[in-house]
């Protein structure tokens, strides 16, 4: 699994740790320039102004009281840097027993990759021993609905859907009913990322979380906010205005298989103070992982393939 999730994070591994290993090659001593192309390094992989000016600066101390004498101790100590700040809000995603059914609500813009999260996790939970609904709450494309029963099939777990013109709290609250009739241990229910326009969506979502207060007041237990790798820093802009709304417990990094710029993991973790729960390194059921922050360090920086 080491190695998928390696596979997985080749092109960022490529921007930061290989690049890095290659430009502090063959440099025996740590020095400004050697700083400068960390910097450099790290910004180009997408890590973000501000994170990587702290981290630049904390080495920089450090290089100054000459607690790194070398390359070496350099890598090392951006290593921890880099952990810290993955670690610092970081705890796994779990199912609280006493919640039955614990509802998880999915959030993100259009095409991030919700609904195959959704299907992904629920091969999590199912691995677990829970039972698991999925809620076809994107009922503003029709093909939405479908997606999420194709997941559902291949998960061997039941779909709620509601064809036609239907409402997304309504589809959302009949899911979370049945699974209470069925003794259902999870819902998961998906949400559109598009609407007519972002004050419609933001709206849908607040009355989506209205509707299932009124079964559960502690409804929904989870909203996992997903954001694509590939957007880089405007995840951030994404992170804010869905925090804002609908109180969004953790955040999702999908597609960091097809990008260089999964440095902005560490901006968006340090940013919105949020635990990231998992990421997607892939289009198959099982390429959705708990998010480990000393695994994900490790698998970035481990040298060249
Ligand atoms: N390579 C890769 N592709 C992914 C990953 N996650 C999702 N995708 C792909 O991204 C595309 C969009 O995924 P969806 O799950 O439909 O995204 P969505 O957020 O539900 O989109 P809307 O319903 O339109 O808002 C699909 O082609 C997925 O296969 C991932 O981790 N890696
Ligand atoms: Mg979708």
């Amino acid at each position: 699994m080491f190695g998928r999730l390696r596979s997985g994070l080749a092109r960022t591994r490529a921007g930061i740790g290989g690049g890095l290993a290659n430009l502090l090659l063959g440099e025996k001593v740590v020095d400004e320039e050697a700083l400068e192309e960390l910097e450099t390094a790290l910004l180009l992989a997408d890590a973000g102004v501000e994170t990587t000016q702290g981290i630049i600066s904390r080495l920089t101390g450090r290089v100054k009281r000459r607690e790194l004498a070398n390359v070496d101790a350099l890598f090392q100590a951006l290593a921890a840097e880099l952990t810290d700040i993955l670690a610092k809000h970081a705890h796994g995603f779990s199912v609280d027993s006493e919640n039955r059914p614990f509802v998880v609500l999915v959030v993100g813009v259009n095409g991030v990759g919700k609904t195959t999260s959704i299907g992904k996790l629920a091969h999590l939970l199912k691995q677990e021993g829970k039972s698991v609904l999925l809620a076809a709450g994107d009922t503003f494309r029709a093909a939405a609905v479908e997606q999420l029963q194709i997941w559902g099939e291949r998960n061997g777990v039941p779909v709620v859907a509601q064809h036609g013109s239907a409402d997304s709290a309504s589809v959302i609250f009949d899911a979370i009913e049945s699974a209470r009739a069925r003794g259902i241990d999870v819902v998961i229910a998906d949400t559109a990322g598009r609407l007519q326009n972002k004050a419609n969506l933001m709206e849908e979502l607040k009355k989506v979380c209205r509707v299932m207060a009124k079964l559960d007041p502690d409804a929904p237990h989870e909203v996992l906010l997903v954001l694509d790798a590939g957007t880089g820093q405007n995840a951030l802009v994404q992170a804010r205005d869905f925090k804002d709304i609908v109180g969004v417990t953790g955040i999702v990094i999908t597609k960091l298989d097809g990008t260089a710029k999964g440095g902005m993991a560490f901006a968006v973790a340090e940013q919105t103070q949020l635990p990231i729960y998992f990421i997607g390194v892939g289009e198959s059921l099982l390429d959705l992982r708990p998010f480990d922050p000393g695994e994900f360090v490790q698998a970035l920086l481990a040298p060249g393939d």
